[in-house]
């Protein structure tokens, strides 16, 4: 029997590549996301290949993840992986200029969202003594930059809830993995600039970005290696990206 795997966030970029992914194998497929017309036009495609189950699903709504989980058919209760994918960023105001309703939401979203998904789907997880969470952090968890104050708060925030987690899930089977992107792009930058498209398109302008199928690449391998192999870390970056030097106000 094949397994599944339950995706947050499969309407756009890193989620709907990973969805094309494991579909390509033949993993059944929970898909989620808010946009239900999207939904309908994946399952509409991935379902020649796959068994899909596609839920309308906004992750900051903790009793519609509960019940999502609750009434998950038959063969998708049976969940072998969890791609916890669904977040955004919005803004690159410094920190006294930003809107603390934006600030809300990527909390909401990125941090509490992840955590009750991983929540509800753990007991699901853990009763067949294998399988993975892979947690979609971000460089901007570990490289401070500009303006990215809450965003990469809260990816620092899924990079140690990821190891914490690793070790509350020690000899249970399920592994655990945070994998830290650089610049891929999807429709990420056009949320960040509220549907801004040349202020999104010049995040990638003159560089080659990582695509979203670079990312799923990575996910299908991490959650394809052997049973006894944890990947606890992986970061991940455009060959045409590195490292700043520190920023030194001089008087
Ligand atoms: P996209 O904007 O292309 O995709 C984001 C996905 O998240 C969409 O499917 C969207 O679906 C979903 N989503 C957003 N908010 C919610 C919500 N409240 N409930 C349910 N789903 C939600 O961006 P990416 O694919 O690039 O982003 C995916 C993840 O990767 C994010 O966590 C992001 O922070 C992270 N990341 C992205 C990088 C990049 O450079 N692109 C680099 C590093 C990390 P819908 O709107 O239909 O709900
Ligand atoms: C997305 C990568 O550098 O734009 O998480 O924050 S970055």
């Amino acid at each position: 029997m094949p397994n599944t795997v339950f995706i947050t966030g499969a309407t756009s970029g890193f989620g709907e590549a990973c969805a094309r992914r494991f579909a390509r194998d033949g993993w059944n497929l929970i898909i989620t996301g808010r946009r239900q017309e999207r939904l309908d036009m994946l399952t509409e495609e991935l379902q020649q290949h796959c068994k899909v189950h596609a839920i309308a699903l906004d992750v900051r709504d903790q009793k519609a993840i509960q019940t999502a989980v609750k009434e998950l058919p038959e063969p998708f209760s049976d969940i072998h992986t969890l791609i916890n994918n669904a977040g955004l960023a919005l803004g690159t105001e410094p920190a006294d200029q930003c809107d603390t309703e934006q600030w809300m939401t990527m909390i909401d979203t990125n941090i509490k969202g992840l955590v009750m998904m991983t929540h509800a789907l753990l007991p699901a997880l853990k009763k067949n003594n294998s399988g993975s969470i892979v947690n979609i952090g971000s460089v901007a968890g570990t490289w401070p930059y500009p303006g990215g104050n809450v965003y990469g708060g809260t990816k620092a925030f899924v990079k140690q809830f990821s190891l914490s987690l690793r070790c509350d899930l020690l000899g249970s089977g399920v592994r655990v993995t945070n994998i830290e992107p650089g610049l891929a792009e999807t429709e990420f930058s056009v949320v960040r600039f509220k549907g801004d498209q040349s202020k999104a398109n010049a995040v990638y302008e003159g560089m080659q970005p990582l695509t979203a199928n670079d990312i799923a690449d990575t996910v299908f391998w991490i959650a394809n290696r052997p049973a006894h192999v944890n990947i606890n870390n992986l970061e991940i970056m455009p060959t045409q990206q590195a490292w700043a030097g520190f920023a030194v106000d001089r008087k």
